[in-house]
């Protein structure tokens, strides 16, 4: 059958806005060929042109004139990116060159792309399941070691192979009970229910320990929120400009240099650090200050991890540190004293003993930083994680419905029931992968791409 989404032949630039070596304009459907032909001139024409060949030529307007010298990629359907055929025109790096071609083509019934298109494309002619297209956007989009290694194990279907698995056995079951169901008046048990509920459990068993990689999965994902916090003039400052290597926030000796939120990220064995240097916290008459100060509360909020920093002079603070737990979203407080330079003995403190003049410390307090990160979690780099939230409500909701299920049975509630919920679990399973799937979740997971991805 055909979709009446795939029948437009549809254009985009690929490669990043702005000046470089060289722009990929990507087309994809049943008239790219003929259409990137029609303003090609090259030796051959590429109407008979072998599938994964590149061509040497030239793109020329409607008035014949020459736009640019490009090389040309022929892929034809179904080994293409999206299934469909595919040219893909490489130009020198300029986007005026680029947008002249693009204006070109759109002259002869091609449309551009919509964000996420191709992808959606390559998912929707089977190329790839759902969970493998929204890891290309993890892939493109990763900023960590660990993050591209997520999100390439899902891209290879890690993942996936794991969610069809579980569908598959749910299904098997599921047609045990409609069998059942089909001989209802003769009251014949084809399995019996005991055997059922263990199978039901064994899935849940595993559904449950895919859910326990999502913590780790979405730190490796997304990074951590990290706010350094503290009173006025302890070395906030001092420590992010340390951890960067560079002089990047102001440091004084005056309490109050810092207003505005400073945001950077720093990378720790792979793992990205989100850090949030803050304005210290204290009563302040000072309007700017008093806005730092909501500002800085705003990221406790929004953090993983808090770094409440002494200074080893004045001391810890129970209050803030009573003031900093009704603030948070449940993340971790660890303490840390700063200034340990200035006196000779620091066994008295509390937490972390760093200085961030010296740097001393500061090793230790990476490493718990990353163990707080990753917590208990045991992953090995060939188990599937997730790491995506959709995912994870999916398999929370099939967990539940099966959940539902072995309660049916075990109250001897009637077979139709139990696979009511059977059948539920399986969808939300296939939700995943995209057997199941409505148009509505399918924007909004395509409409976070780019253009030409
Ligand atoms: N001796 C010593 N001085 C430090 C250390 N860390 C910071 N300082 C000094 O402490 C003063 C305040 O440092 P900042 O980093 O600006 O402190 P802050 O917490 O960001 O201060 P506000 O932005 O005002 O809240 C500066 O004079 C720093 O040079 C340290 O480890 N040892
Ligand atoms: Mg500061």
């Amino acid at each position: 059958m055909i979709n009446p989404l795939l029948e437009d032949t549809i254009v985009a630039i690929a490669t990043p806005n702005g000046v470089g070596a060289i722009l990929i304009i990507r087309i994809s459907g049943n008239k790219a060929i003929p259409v990137a032909g029609s303003i090609f001139k090259g030796k051959s024409h590429i109407t008979d042109a072998r599938s994964h060949t590149v061509h040497y030529g030239k793109i020329i307007d409607s008035q014949d004139n020459l736009i640019d010298d490009v090389l040309l990629t022929v892929f034809k359907a179904p080994n293409s990116y999206t299934g469909e055929d595919v040219v893909e025109i490489s130009c020198h790096g300029n986007p005026l060159i680029g947008q002249k071609i693009i204006d070109t083509l759109l002259k002869r019934d091609l449309r551009i792309a919509e964000p996420g298109e191709f992808t959606r494309r390559a998912f929707l002619n089977s190329k790839i399941d759902l969970a493998q297209a929204e890891a290309v956007m993890d892939v493109v989009s990763s900023r960590s070691e660990a993050s591209l290694k997520g999100a390439r194990n899902q891209l290879d279907g890690l993942l996936s192979a794991n969610v069809t698995g579980l569908r598959n056995s749910l299904l098997e079951i599921l047609s045990i009970i409609e069998l059942e169901l089909d001989f209802a008046d003769e009251e014949l048990e084809f399995m019996k229910r005991e055997d059922l509920t263990k199978k039901i459990t064994a899935i849940i068993e595993k559904i449950e320990s895919l859910l326990d990689t999502y913590v780790f999965g979405r730190v490796i994902r997304d990074g951590v929120n990290v706010a350094i916090v503290g009173k006025p003039n302890v070395g906030k400052s001092s420590l992010l400009n340390y951890l960067l290597k560079e002089s990047r926030a102001i440091v004084s000796e005056i309490p109050g240099t810092t207003r505005d939120v400073i945001r950077e990220e720093i990378s720790v064995d792979g793992i990205l650090f989100k850090l949030h240097d803050t304005a210290g916290i204290r009563s302040s008459e000072n309007l700017i200050e008093i806005e730092g100060i909501r500002r800085s509360n705003d990221a406790v909020k929004n953090a993983d991890l808090v770094l409440l920093i002494s200074d080893i002079e004045q001391g810890f603070s129970e209050d803030l540190f009573e003031e900093l737990k009704l603030l948070t979203n449940q993340a971790r407080i660890i303490s840390v004293t700063n200034k340990i330079d200035l006196v000779s003995d620091i066994s008295a403190n509390k937490g972390i003993c760093i200085s961030a003049l010296t740097g001393s410390g500061i090793p230790i307090l990476l490493k718990e930083l990353k163990r707080l990160a990753l917590g208990s979690a045991n992953y090995s780099e060939k188990s599937a994680l997730v790491s995506n939230i959709r995912h994870f409500h999916c398999l929370l909701s099939a967990k539940d419905a099966l959940s539902n299920a072995r309660q049916s049975i075990s109250q001897k509630y009637s077979g139709e029931l139990v696979a009511i919920d059977l059948r539920n679990a399986a969808d939300f399973l296939g939700e995943i992968i995209g057997e199941v799937t409505s148009e509505d979740v399918l924007n909004n997971i395509f409409s976070k791409f780019c253009i030409g991805k």
